[in-house]
């Protein structure tokens, strides 16, 4: 499956910690977008979708949440709680994010702008597209 945990390099000393994200250098990709995700209820799970065309990198800057990530063949699930950790996410993966921690940031920076006509957010309609 196509996902990577990639570790991101703090620069700390005794006033605490930074990391920083520059395109093309850490971050894989041209940096178009940036998001991010809070104040997310413990009970509910978002994403709950796909993208035709577009890679994220993605960080719990802040707190925890759990992902299940599924390209149509083969489901993982995983933790990111670490603000050193960046999970890339690309095309045709099904992501659905869930048990936030009260306090979870998730910091996302994206290769394309926001378009609605990119998401797949029928999970039929995903596992069709997945196997052409
Ligand atoms: C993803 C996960 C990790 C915008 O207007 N601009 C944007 O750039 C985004 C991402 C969303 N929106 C609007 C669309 C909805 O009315 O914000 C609202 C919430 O978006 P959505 O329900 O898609 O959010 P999540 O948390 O389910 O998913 C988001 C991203 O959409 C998605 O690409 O991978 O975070």
């Amino acid at each position: 499956m196509n996902v990577k945990l990639i570790q991101l390099q703090k620069h700390g000393d005794d006033r605490g910690s930074l990391i920083a994200l520059e395109d093309q250098k850490n971050v894989p990709f041209t940096i178009r977008r940036v998001y991010y995700l809070f104040n997310t209820k413990d009970d509910v799970r978002r994403g709950c979708h796909a993208h035709k065309n577009l890679t994220q990198l993605i960080i719990a800057v802040r707190g925890s949440c759990r992902f299940l990530l599924d390209d149509g063949k083969e489901k993982i699930t995983l933790t990111l709680d670490n603000p050193a950790q960046g999970l890339i996410v690309e095309s045709m993966m099904w992501r659905e994010m869930y048990d936030f921690s009260e306090d979870c940031v998730l910091l996302v920076l994206a290769d394309a702008h926001y378009e609605e006509e990119d998401y797949l957010r029928s999970y039929d309609e995903f596992v069709k597209n997945a196997a052409k």
